[in-house]
């Protein structure tokens, strides 16, 4: 087919032209795909080396140049195993049974009540989710996630779930890997039928930062449930019930495993933090087991949490809902999250929140090797051999070298307990120093942790997560920038020009805080702009889902359902997907590295499409000469045959 490169037109690059024409024929500029992938990725490979890379690296380090080592996968190949097969029953490649057969074929209640009866500990696992969100900017791709997965469903069948999704998965894979989550939650199902899959869901915001309408939070549970999602940690950034209700009923509604969480801040064992004491805590667990939620979580996503405070906390809650499955999360950044962990299962959890050992520690959960080891031959034995955690661990630590340029332990090193005065979450912290370290600013950072201290106080002591962690962080950063007091900020409100989350927030636009808005800042800030009286989401109209559908086929190929919600959630990102994908193909298929920095030239590597198509690639030559219009041409094998593309050299 002919590909009318308007590129190539130097009438058109120089804006010569009279558009009349072009405006009359829209159609000359809708261009059928090609079907070919493999030359789109060919151009994608070619606009790396030319271009450098096509996502925002975070540090000057590389890509490890390493094949990580795939654990084999146990096959059952004993006779009653085989015979089995041959009569339809099982095949040999299947995974153990695991929890989620109780959750598909007796639904959310039962699946509870057995975790419950469970005398041993059980264990999520964060490594696909929370634990990369915190150390390597959300950046693990499902290439890496979908290669080991079949390892996880075999010798992982017992956990209690495995945290694959939600959070900030949905909007890094769309906005920086270009990938599609959707794809990527479906083709971990299909690796992973046995263990129960588990998303952060941060209630009203679905998983954005902003409030959305109902129709889409519902919608988007929907989806996920159909795609193959089971448990949702439903969480609301103040702890506003209203939205964490939304939030439940949207999962409960789906069919999903309904997991209201708690967030945590302050220190039930310090008697001087009043605003957040155990009777805060046990009323809203008493909130939440009323709304029907299955399984109850404490969510520390600062890790504040103390052996001794957390053994308080849990008894309170075990005490007053004996029936209730009772799930810990938390972040190591003081170093203490083992200790707490073990500290919360003597105290009557069921479930603790790990990342296996090489992707564990710091701002990332408590190592899964840790407490496995820490229980072994006692009551609470998580019945995971030490040996099969080392295996995966190892395949994780390859791997993670190739996140290289993510890497949060080029400005962190080491634990840091100043975590309890500061209570910046996981996420976020590691987020801010990158912030700090770009701008070259030595002690900016140290500024940060102590502005963000006040700035929380200046906002009245607020629960902080995503979204209104970010609230405190813009209001610390405006501090530090402007060198402001805490004093001087509310002296000035009514002059200063805060930053726009600040203003929305204290309008309510995520919602109202335990205690109120802190006044006077509230109406310095305000004067007579307007509030968002209860609920965000409630005053909003419908989303009109079929119109955006329209809207996407005008314009893109193939838009699925999914490609709306995404759309519906992040507009721009997911019209840049879109673009991307049309022009670029299956990226997700290429190893890290070459996604990352592209292949060596004269390097060979194949890209796997699919089952049985296999690409083989040789990256033979960048052009030296530029040609008039700009553009070089890079040349490849493919599949032994020479081709060659032609990249607009942007420098
Ligand atoms: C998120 O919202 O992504 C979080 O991880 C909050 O802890
Ligand atoms: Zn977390």
């Amino acid at each position: 087919p002919f590909l009318l490169n308007v590129l190539e037109n130097q009438k058109f690059l120089h804006g010569v032209l009279d558009t009349y024409f072009i405006d009359e024929h829209p159609q000359l500029f809708k261009f059928k795909p090609s079907l070919n992938r493999a030359q789109k990725l060919l151009n994608y490979l070619g606009e790396v080396l030319v271009n450098g890379a096509q996502t925002p690296l975070a540090t000057t380090l590389k890509p490890a140049i390493v094949t990580p080592h795939v654990p084999e996968v146990p096959l059952d190949l004993s006779p009653e195993a085989l015979e089995r097969e041959e009569r339809g029953e099982a095949k040999v490649t299947e995974p153990p049974k695991g929890l989620r057969e109780i959750l598909v074929t007796k639904g959310p209640e039962a699946f509870a009540k057995e975790v419950r009866c469970q005398k041993n500990l059980l264990l999520m696992d964060t490594t696909f989710r929370d634990a990369h969100q915190s150390l390597l900017a959300t950046r693990v791709r499902s290439h890496d996630l979908l290669k080991i997965s079949p390892f996880v469903a075999h010798k992982f069948n017992n956990l209690y779930s495995l945290e694959n999704w939600g959070g900030a998965t949905f909007d890094v894979a769309l906005r920086f890997l270009h990938e599609c989550p959707w794809e990527r939650l479906e083709e971990m199902r299909k690796r992973i039928p046995n263990i129960p899959f588990q998303m952060l869901l941060r209630g009203a915001n679905a998983v954005g930062y902003t409030s959305y309408p109902d129709n889409v939070v519902y919608k988007f549970c929907e989806l996920a449930v159909q795609t193959g999602m089971d448990i949702f940690r439903v969480f609301d950034s103040l702890n506003y019930l209203p939205n964490l209700i939304l939030g439940m009923e949207a999962a409960g509604k789906a069919g999903g495993v309904v997991e209201a969480a708690i967030s945590y801040t302050g220190d039930v064992g310090d008697p001087h933090r009043t605003k957040y004491d155990l009777k805060y805590y046990t009323n809203l667990a008493d909130e939440l087991v009323k709304a029907g939620t299955h399984v109850l979580c404490i969510k520390d996503m600062a890790g504040l949490l103390k052996p001794q405070s957390a053994k308080l906390l849990v008894s309170a809650i075990r005490d007053k809902h004996p029936d209730v499955p009772i799930h810990i999360h938390t972040h190591d950044t003081s170093g203490a999250g083992v200790a707490c962990m073990l500290a919360c299962a003597e105290a009557g959890a069921d479930v603790v929140d790990v990342a296996v050992d090489s992707m564990s520690g710091m701002t990332s959960q408590p190592s899964m090797g840790a407490i496995v080891a820490s229980l072994q031959g006692t009551e609470l034995d998580t019945n995971i051999e030490l040996s099969t955690v080392s295996e995966y661990s190892a395949y994780w630590e390859q791997t993670r070298t190739l996140y290289g340029p993510f890497e949060c332990t080029t400005t962190m090193r080491s634990g840091n307990a100043d975590v309890y005065l500061n209570e910046i979450p996981g996420g976020q912290y590691t987020n801010l120093q990158f912030q700090a370290f770009s701008l070259g600013l030595g002690d900016f950072f140290e500024d940060v942790k102590k502005a963000y201290r006040d700035a929380n106080l200046l906002l009245g002591d607020i629960i902080k997560v995503t979204p209104s962690s970010k609230v405190v962080g813009d209001l610390a950063q405006f501090m530090v920038q402007n060198k402001l007091t805490a004093d001087q900020v509310l002296e000035k409100a009514e002059e200063l020009s805060f930053p726009k989350s600040v203003v929305e927030y204290l309008q309510g636009s995520i919602g109202i805080p335990h205690g109120g808005f802190p006044e006077p800042l509230r109406s310095r800030v305000l004067k007579d702009m307007p509030r968002i009286e209860g609920r965000p989401g409630e005053q909003l109209e419908p989303f009109d889902l079929d119109k955006l559908k329209k809207e996407l086929k005008e314009s893109h190929s193939c838009v699925t359902d999914r490609d709306v919600m995404s759309a519906a959630l992040y507009p721009q990102v997911t019209n840049d997907f879109l673009v991307f994908r049309d022009r670029y193909g299956p990226v997700d298929k290429l190893d890290t590295r070459i996604f990352l920095t592209g292949p060596k030239v004269g390097e060979e590597f194949d890209v796997s499409l699919e089952k049985g198509k296999t690409l083989s690639v040789k990256a033979l030559a960048v052009s030296a000469d530029l040609k008039p219009n700009g553009i070089r041409e890079v040349f490849f094998e493919l599949n032994g045959q020479l081709r060659a593309v032609h990249i607009l050299d942007k420098e």
